[in-house]
């Protein structure tokens, strides 16, 4: 007797800079999402796909739960709350710091969802304060399916992650290719792969109040020509962003290209402009246009 396969849609959901699409990348076993030690980096639902036995788990990487009071803030929660609806698990995932207040405050949205509890970032406490924390989560031992502490960075703890999500998922055909690793097109990989380097090389507002859009991709099997424009929000942040005598681009494009490489493993060959739409974060018919659409 053939055994039935198991396939399900499983968010990962936490605040901001919890780890969620370091446990993606780490879980899918290719880097495929944004990462970066700044908060708010994920801006929008991404699938990932996985094969673990039998099962093929979807995972969705989501924005982190936050309050922001600017449009795009109301668009990114309201990705994450969409993502908690789509799914038919969670992972919630919390940096053990402060994973205690972060639970209770996601019970109060979580309306029943069934979930898993990933306390992440073990290796920044000591092994009492986690024990602690631990402790004080057994507590509400009834409203978690499983609580796993893990390091996301430190890649430990992968199996029993994924032997627990599949105990969980439902019988049903494969959804995806068992081959695909995600169902993002070429370019918006290649968005997030340069904006990850607007995230990790600028400061102050800037990241948050930019956007990539790729403009054209031209293929071939070695070498991939890539055409990209950084919109910034003001005049003053496309200057800071391309910098004195365009350095700051230059190092920015530079990075990006290796990253562009490692991933596709061609040869890149990117050009970058950088321009300014004043506001495109201020109304929700700018944002569609970015791809950050209410309506999908
Ligand atoms: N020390 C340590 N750092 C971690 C661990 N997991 C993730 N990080 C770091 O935490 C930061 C945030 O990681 P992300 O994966 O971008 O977090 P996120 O939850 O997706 O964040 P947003 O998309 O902004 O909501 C990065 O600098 C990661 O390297 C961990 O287990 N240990
Ligand atoms: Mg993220």
């Amino acid at each position: 007797m053939t055994q039935n396969t198991k396939c399900g849609f499983v968010a990962v959901i936490g605040k901001p800079n919890a780890g969620k699409s370091t446990l993606l990348n780490w879980l899918i076993g290719e880097k495929i999402m944004l990462v970066s030690h700044k908060a708010n980096a994920t801006r929008k639902r991404l699938k990932g796909f996985l094969m673990h036995d039998d099962a093929q788990i979807v995972l969705i990487d989501t924005p982190g739960l936050q309050t922001g009071k600017k449009l795009l803030n109301e668009y990114m929660l309201s990705e994450a709350i969409k993502g908690v609806g789509d799914a038919d698990l969670v992972l919630f995932i919390a940096d053990a710091k402060y994973a205690v207040r972060d639970y209770g405050e996601f019970l109060e949205i979580s309306g029943g969802k069934p979930h898993i509890l990933l306390i992440n970032k073990i290796d920044l406490l000591s092994h009492e304060k986690l024990l602690k924390v631990l402790d004080e989560l057994q507590q509400n031992k009834h409203s978690f399916l499983e609580l796993i502490p893990i390091s996301a960075t430190k890649e430990n703890g992968k199996k029993e992650i994924l032997d627990a999500a599949v105990k969980y998922l439902p019988e049903s055909p494969y959804l995806y290719d068992p081959e695909s690793l995600t169902d993002q097109h070429i370019r918006d990989i290649y968005k997030e792969i340069i904006r990850e380097e607007l995230f990790n090389g600028l400061s102050d507002e800037i990241p948050y109040e930019s956007d990539v859009v790729i403009n054209k991709i031209d293929e071939s099997d070695t070498l991939d020509k890539v055409y990209a424009t950084i919109v910034a929000n003001k005049d003053s942040q496309k200057a800071m962003i391309i910098g004195k005598s365009g350095q700051t681009i230059k190092r920015i494009g530079t990075k990006a290209r290796v990253a562009l490489e490692k991933f596709s493993q061609k040869k890149i060959h990117l050009e970058l402009l950088v321009k300014t739409n004043k506001n495109w974060t201020t109304d929700k018919k700018g944002l569609a246009e970015y791809g950050y659409d209410f309506e999908s």
